[in-house]
């Protein structure tokens, strides 16, 4: 039986998931939440994940929230993108844990603030504050990055898919690639992955449709 992603589009946390499970090469089907429509705060959607949020996982008996958590599951039951060794399995939570928290939580919300909110309810002092903690991430990365082609190990792992998640996506929210040559560099080798594809290629639901 194949897994079910719960997910939209535009939601870079379920992108992370999405591309964990295209990419581990299991079979996997994506089930659209019609997020901007007010699906995820539904009581039938709460049955399913009472945080409220997309990625939820269905795998047979069990249902998984969280795209940290997804990615783990996933990573160690195809064991393509699964962590070698016990150490190795800590130092990629310890990127997951970081991006959740520094990076795709205030790209997401920036990036959510400044396109989907309409124009008159946009909060530019907020969207600055955030920019201004994201570009402390985005240099955090960028070093990180400067003398590696991965983030842990000699290959692509789920650390990655963690922090690329809102990197993907063409809405302006103050990310500019050219500023950052080594995230830059960074992102044209997950892309060119074999197997890779951007966010709105992978996952049901875009701007495009809602337009
Ligand atoms: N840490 C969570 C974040 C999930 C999350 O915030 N998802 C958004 C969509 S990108 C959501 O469903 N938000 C609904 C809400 O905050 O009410 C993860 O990585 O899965």
């Amino acid at each position: 039986m194949s897994i079910k992603l719960y997910c939209f589009g535009e939601s870079g946390n379920s992108y992370k998931a999405a591309l964990t499970l295209e990419l581990s090469g299991l079979e996997w089907e994506p089930v659209f939440v019609d997020f901007f429509n007010g699906e995820g705060r539904s009581p039938e959607f709460r049955e399913i994940n009472s945080m409220g949020e997309v990625p939820v996982m269905v795998d047979g008996e069990l249902t998984l929230s969280q795209s940290g958590a997804i990615q783990d599951y996933v990573s160690t039951k195809s064991s393509k993108l699964g962590p070698h060794s016990a150490n190795e399995r800590r130092e990629i939570m310890r990127w997951i844990l970081w991006d959740n928290h520094k990076l795709s939580s205030m790209a997401g919300m920036t990036r959510f603030l400044m396109n989907f909110l309409p124009e008159d309810k946009r909060p530019a002092e907020v969207i600055t504050f955030n920019q201004g903690r994201l570009k402390a991430a985005y240099t955090i990365l960028n070093n990180e990055l400067a003398d590696k082609n991965w983030l842990v190990g000699s290959r692509l792992t789920t650390a990655d898919i963690a922090c690329c998640g809102y990197l993907f996506y063409p809405e302006p929210f103050g990310f500019d690639r050219s500023d950052w040559p080594h995230i830059d560099a960074w992102l044209t080798r997950i892309s060119d992955t074999p197997g890779w594809k951007a966010p709105y290629d992978l996952m049901p639901g875009s701007p495009a449709d809602r337009a």
